[in-house]
């Protein structure tokens, strides 16, 4: 991006050349990060940001919708055709609101919620006290194993003893496939409500890699900037029982008007994610987690799980003496960005906990195959040996940049 009219705001243009050279240089392993299509990112920039819309297609409040209706229109049927959704509501905002607006539109403050805990991989809306999902509802968490799998006996036990009113499947630090099938049964069982938060594997479900839980489960929520590979929002999908209580909550419930021109850049996003490159792109992206887990296994890393069907790797540093934040500050300074992370059963504060998560969404965009994967090991790995030795963390800066440099990002040109 050329950013040629922002040349009129000095300090912003400079921050946005900066931040230009180091995606293009560095390696991105947050595994909830990824590049969009150059049509994705003209339709989040266009005019349809000038607009209000309050309401829905065909029943809004203001006039001049013709446009607006059409482009939310196609958006919702294809987020429908690609997961195969009753009812698609593709206006909220980004994926906290959305948890947010699902729980507002089926639940009432005081209602028991299960979810996962947060640092054993759920997410600060599936229940953590300080958050509003916390401080709204009864919160019934469950946990991870010793070893980092899923417990699923104990999550039916204590969805058996507490009866929540909706249990929340679907993580943000677990590397597992998930058992929605088992989950859905254990809701039934107690009369629960299934909610599913794919938000990091939609893309991976989307490309036909991973099962699909819209079909068992009442609602479901996913971001579409992660690997949708789309704009930074969020759609919720539901059974058509729940369709009206689920849009009111949306609007008026909780947001205003819609924002159009990122509406239009997620069905932008869905149109590329129903072209059958986009399995491809999804099947490479665990084949090079899988291969990345591996190398990693190999210099001694302790893996959470010992490996990942997904995206995502989750490591447990504690046997290589060193904190989640150590590494993550050392990983920056060669250019590799990746996020200090709770384990499960985490004995560390979450400001500095015992590991790192990381993925390999960012990366297969940008070409990364698996015979790149131990050289990406290797850089981790020697940094990670070389915490306080500026003159070797500088060598390897410039060996990754070398290589980054080779794997060009769409929408960006160093
Ligand atoms: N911040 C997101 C992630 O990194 O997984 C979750 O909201």
């Amino acid at each position: 991006m050329q950013f040629s009219s922002l040349k009129q705001d000095a300090q912003i243009f400079d921050l946005l050349q900066k931040e230009t050279r180091r995606q293009a240089e560095g390696m991105e392993l947050i595994p909830s990060e990824n590049y969009t299509s150059a049509a994705v990112m003209e339709a989040m920039g266009s005019i349809l940001t000038n607009k209000y819309s309050e309401g829905y297609p065909g029943k809004r409040y203001y006039g001049g919708q013709e446009n607006i209706d059409d482009i939310e229109n196609i958006a919702i049927e294809r987020a429908k055709q690609l997961f195969g959704a009753e009812h698609v509501n593709v206006q909220p905002y980004s994926g906290s609101p959305a948890n947010t607006a699902i729980y507002f539109a089926l639940l009432n403050y005081g209602d028991t919620i299960m979810g996962l805990k947060l640092d054993h991989g759920g997410h600060i809306t599936h229940g953590l006290p300080i958050s509003f999902s916390g401080r709204s509802y009864k919160i019934v968490p469950y946990l991870c194993k010793p070893d980092g799998w899923l417990d699923m006996d104990e999550v039916e036990r204590l969805a058996k003893e507490r009866k929540p009113k909706l249990i929340v499947a679907g993580f943000t630090a677990y590397p597992r496939d998930i058992d929605w099938k088992r989950f859905r049964q254990i809701a039934d069982a107690v009369g629960a409500i299934a909610m599913a938060d794919i938000s990091h594997t939609a893309g991976l479900i989307a490309g036909k890699q991973l099962e699909n839980p819209v079909p068992y489960f009442d609602v479901v929520m996913t971001t579409t900037h992660k690997t949708m590979r789309g704009p930074r929002g969020a759609i919720i999908m539901c059974k058509e029982k729940y369709a009206k209580d689920i849009d009111r909550a949306v609007f008026p419930g909780l947001q205003g008007g819609p924002h159009d021109s990122i509406i239009a850049g997620k069905a932008v996003c869905f149109a590329e994610a129903l072209q059958p490159d986009f399995a491809d792109y999804a099947k490479q992206i665990i084949l090079n987690a899988k291969a990345l887990a591996n190398e990693l296994k190999k210099h001694g890393f302790k893996l959470v799980t010992d490996g990942t069907d997904t995206h995502l790797i989750l490591i447990d540093l504690t046997n290589k003496n060193i904190t989640g934040k150590i590494a993550q500050t050392t990983l920056d300074a060669i250019g590799i960005t990746l996020n200090k992370n709770t384990v499960p059963h985490e004995t560390r504060s979450p400001m500095d906990p015992s590991g790192i998560r990381l993925g390999t969404p960012a990366i297969t965009t940008r070409g990364f195959k698996e015979e790149h994967m131990a050289r990406v090991a290797t850089w981790i790995n020697d940094a990670l040996a070389h915490t306080n030795d500026t003159a070797a963390l500088q060598k390897i800066k410039e060996e990754v940049k070398t290589f980054c440099l080779q794997f060009p990002i769409p929408n960006i040109h160093a």
